[in-house]
């Protein structure tokens, strides 16, 4: 078994294990993919939370061991690779593209579990190809109990991002919104932060590559709506021939008007439902109840999202005054503002 690559485990369906794997071709870092459920993974250190994908890194006595959840994981390859990196050197918009890479992780996500588990044709998808990517060689018979069972367990949890009847609505204009944005936004890109693509653009492609290119009703929606959109998502999926250089990221001074529509649309509906969950989990409530978009907003208090907060406020309070007056003046008005200011 080669040592000089990374290994990670990770499925075609699951969008963080392709938000990573782009990176790492765009980063040129030689890398072994292991199919989730394969006998190769079976042989691998279980990681302590049972997530995709998962990275396993030598530890002191070079012993592998599992490690999940890609926005460290991202830093974590910073420091073993110094080329082509992801994050902006300018630190403040470095945090601008923490911020929106949290967008794609922690809300985009939330209309591609909810448009895969909600409709009938998407159910129909999933549950019929998810089971496949494991089983190559089984046959419909084996495979249709698996396909029930995923379709069971992945609806049951939809309350986990939460989507229900009340929170679809609000969770369907903001991917509709999000696709015009983005397709204004990537005229003055092609990437989220200029020519060369940051930790942002990794988190919106791995949500993307479902949305646009796996599950029919998104699919449509986007094809008719942003064609750029699925266009750059195909684009993003190898981008190891691109040359990039210390000058393709853009510049504070001249950053486009459609970054600050982005960053508005992040300040309408991610940071109203990240800060009333925060609020749930810290006074213990077992739902969170707001509105969003003037429309109701429930779902149950999810603990992981009230650290994506916290993580949030770190990084701006890390930056110098200087850096930290900049972002704040970027980000005045749009709603982000909230973040930092509420709660
Ligand atoms: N914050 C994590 C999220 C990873 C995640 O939620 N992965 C999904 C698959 S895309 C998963 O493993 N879900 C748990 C499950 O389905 O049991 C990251 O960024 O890596």
């Amino acid at each position: 078994m080669s040592t000089d690559s990374i290994a990670l485990m990770g499925a075609p369906g699951s969008p963080y294990t392709r938000k990573m794997l782009a990176m790492l071709r765009y980063r040129r870092i030689p890398y072994r993919l292991l199919m989730s459920g394969s006998e190769q993974a079976q042989r691998m250190p279980p990681a302590k939370v049972g997530l995709l994908p998962t990275f396993y890194f030598p530890d002191e006595s070079g012993a592998l061991e599992a490690v999940v959840d890609s926005t460290p994981i991202i830093r974590t390859l910073e420091q073993m690779f110094l080329e082509r990196s992801v994050i902006p050197s300018d630190p403040a918009l470095a945090f601008i593209d923490y911020l929106i890479e949290d967008y794609g992780d922690e809300w985009l996500t939330k209309a591609m579990f909810h448009y895969r588990w909600y409709y009938p044709a998407d159910i129909e998808r999933a549950g019929d190809i998810l089971p496949r990517w494991r089983g190559l060689m089984a046959s419909d018979e084996e495979l249709a109990p698996l396909s029930e069972l995923i379709r069971e367990r992945q609806i049951s949890r939809l309350y986990v991002v939460g989507s229900n009847d009340t929170t679809a609505p609000v969770i369907e204009a903001s991917y509709r919104r999000f696709l015009e944005l983005f397709s204004a936004h990537l005229r003055h890109g092609p990437f989220v932060l200029g020519g060369r693509p940051g930790a942002a653009d990794f988190a919106l492609f791995g949500q993307l590559t479902q949305l646009t290119a796996f599950d029919p009703t998104p699919m449509a929606l986007t094809l008719e709506v942003a064609p750029q959109v699925y266009a750059w998502t195909s684009v993003m999926e190898d981008l190891s021939g691109l040359e990039p250089t210390e000058d393709h990221w853009h510049d504070r001074e001249s950053l486009p008007d459609t970054l600050r529509d982005l960053l508005t649309e992040i300040g309408r509906v991610y940071v109203p439902a990240l800060l009333a969950n925060a609020q749930a989990v810290e006074s213990g409530l077992d739902a969170v109840e707001t509105t969003i978009d003037d429309l109701p907003w429930t779902q149950q208090p999810f603990p992981y999202q009230a650290k994506c907060l916290q993580w949030l406020r770190q990084e701006r309070a890390r930056l110098d005054l200087q850096d930290r007056a900049f972002v704040d003046g970027l980000l005045e008005g749009t709603g982000c503002d909230a973040l930092f200011t509420k709660g």
